[in-house]
């Protein structure tokens, strides 16, 4: 499990349940997992934990951190029977599906995350 640093640098800009699946690791085909996580997002990173933790913790584990610098987000239809679902690729080749039963909720976490990997805020 990743450790995510606490304290600055990584204020929340949205945090929420969300289905999460990793289809490929640095461009290895992964075996799909739908997972209910808590996903988290800061200014360059998305982060799932396996369930919401408080943020004053100094040091969290976490499931898996996305670098979104240099990453691509795109909605799908064909890689799931889902609804609701988009894909992130990392610029290490990792791909992730991402679901949420409420399309308003996927849509608002595209756009955001799609926001955060145009415009990197800096600190
Ligand atoms: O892309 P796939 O292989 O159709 O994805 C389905 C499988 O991962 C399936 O698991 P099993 O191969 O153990 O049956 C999951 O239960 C399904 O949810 C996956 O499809 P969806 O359409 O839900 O992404």
């Amino acid at each position: 499990h990743d450790v995510v640093r606490g304290g600055d640098g990584g204020a929340v800009l949205k945090a929420e349940p969300l289905t999460v699946t990793k289809i490929s690791e640095r461009g290895k085909k992964q075996k799909k997992n739908w997972t209910m996580v808590w996903s988290e997002l800061t200014s360059d990173q998305l982060i799932f934990y396996k369930q919401q933790q408080p943020a004053a913790t100094d040091q969290r584990c976490a499931l898996d951190v996305l670098s979104l610098s240099g990453a691509a987000i795109e909605w799908t239809a064909e890689k799931s029977s889902r609804k609701n679902v988009f894909q992130i690729t990392t610029n290490t080749g990792s791909e992730f599906l991402i679901q949420a039963d409420s399309s308003s909720t996927a849509a608002s976490w595209y756009d955001t995350i799609r926001r955060t990997i145009k415009a990197p805020m800096k600190d």
